[in-house]
């Protein structure tokens, strides 16, 4: 059957045509857009009030039509939903459509022509947007950010498919020892107090490493000691000496910020893992204190640390702190400073480089340092002369004694 397509009342005396959408012999869906109308600085489409084919097309672009103009001829296998009410009360075939009163409200929209063109080349439906524009017209912006609402949704439904799949399969939950929690805290004040700065620097040790051994070879075949001096021993030596020269390192914040307390004391912290509980034992008196005297100290303390033995005494007064990861492996890390201290040193694992001395290449045991220091205190200038003085003193360890 045929039946006529009307220009609906949109509230407009006259429009005039400007797009249309459809063509002859074109199967249109119900609500699809038939042609685009502007009148007063708006413009909106008129969309389809039936399914069916397009037989005719009886207006042109650039045309003026008033409500109730005949548009288009449809030709229809059968009355679809929207329309059977309205044909059970017409017996003639040809059919008034008013759509104003069958359409739900939201079908007219108010868009430019080109909002319109880019919500259909993108298929997006005009009604699903909330017109921020004058007079309620759908703006570009409007369009973007609906598309931005969709991919948030798409996102957010893939993370929650993810981590249920996870947490259903592959995940287990463990709970924070208290010294987790206590230690979690404290970093995370620290990271975020502090302004962090962290200078790298690789040292020789190639001297001080062939002393070391043959230190501990020549004590251990007279019995003398049980275990090796560590390098760290040294490093904490070293870097007693370097607080003495570089006191502005020993110090700490004031408790309202505002001024620095200078320490007449250098104790130094050694951070210790116990099955990812993480303790800074602190060494007293270090720069009262000889190699051997520390290298037992540090003993007795991790040993301490590692029974989880130790009392707050052997954890509190630290002036600075040394993470030492070459026991372990890895290369370069940034630590964290431990408050109210200024500066922390990372120490990562020794390895041998090649070094050109002029001439040649010589193989060269390189011990990466990383020296983290709070910027409000502590200036780069400063912070490089310290750790190159720390550089020296390793390499030649005989300048400790000048
Ligand atoms: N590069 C190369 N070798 C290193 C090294 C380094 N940076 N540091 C240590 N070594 C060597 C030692 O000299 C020793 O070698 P020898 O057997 O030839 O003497 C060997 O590695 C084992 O040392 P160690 O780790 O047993 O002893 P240490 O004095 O170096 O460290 C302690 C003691 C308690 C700090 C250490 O055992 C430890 O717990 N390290 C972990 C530190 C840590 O967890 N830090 C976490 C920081 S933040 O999360």
């Amino acid at each position: 059957m045929d039946i006529e397509v009307k220009m609906p009342d949109i509230g407009l005396d006259k429009v005039e045509v400007i797009e249309i959408l459809v063509n002859i012999n074109e199967k249109v869906k119900l609500e699809q857009g038939l042609i685009t109308v502007e009148g007063d600085k708006t413009s909106m489409e008129i969309p389809s009030p039936i399914s069916g084919v397009v037989k005719n097309i009886y207006i042109k672009i650039g045309e003026k039509i008033t409500t109730n103009s005949l548009i288009m001829m449809f030709k229809v296998d059968r009355i679809n939903s929207l329309i059977k009410k309205k044909k059970e009360n017409y017996l003639n075939e040809d059919i008034d459509l008013n759509f104003k009163k069958n359409l739900k409200k939201d079908v007219l929209f108010h868009a430019t022509p080109v909002i319109r063109r880019l919500a259909r080349n993108l298929n997006i439906n005009l009604s699903n947007i909330t017109p921020t524009g004058p007079k309620n017209r759908i703006l570009k912006e409007d369009i973007e950010s609906y598309q931005n609402h969709l991919k948030q949704n798409i996102l957010e439904e893939k993370n929650t498919i993810n981590f249920n799949d996870y947490n259903q399969f592959k995940t287990e939950e463990l709970e924070l020892s208290s010294i987790q929690k206590i230690i979690g805290e404290n970093l995370h004040r620290n990271w975020t107090n502090i302004p962090h700065v962290t200078q790298f620097d690789e040292v020789n040790i190639t001297v001080l490493e062939r002393f070391r051994q043959k230190y501990n070879n020549e004590k251990k075949s007279q019995n003398k000691i049980s275990n090796n001096i560590t390098i760290l021993v040294f490093i904490i030596k070293v870097v007693a000496y370097a607080l003495e020269k570089f006191p502005i390192f020993n110090s700490s914040f004031t408790l309202n910020n505002k001024k620095i307390v200078l320490k007449k004391y250098i104790n130094i912290g050694f951070a210790v893992d116990v099955n990812n509980d993480l303790f800074v034992p602190v060494l007293k008196d270090v720069n009262k204190k000889n190699i051997e005297q520390l290298s037992s100290e540090l003993k007795l303390l991790s040993e301490k640390t590692r029974k989880r033995k130790l009392n707050a005494s052997d954890m509190t007064e630290g002036c600075f702190t040394i993470s030492n990861l070459g026991g372990i492996g890895g290369s370069w890390f940034s630590p964290i400073i431990n408050a109210p201290e200024v500066a922390i040193l990372g120490v990562s694992k020794s390895q041998i480089k090649p070094l050109w001395n002029g001439k040649e290449f010589i193989p060269s045991l390189m011990l990466p340092l990383s020296l983290s220091y709070d910027h409000r205190i502590i200036n780069g200038a400063y912070a490089a002369r310290f750790i190159t003085f720390i550089g020296k003193l390793l390499s030649d360890i005989h300048l400790l004694i000048m």
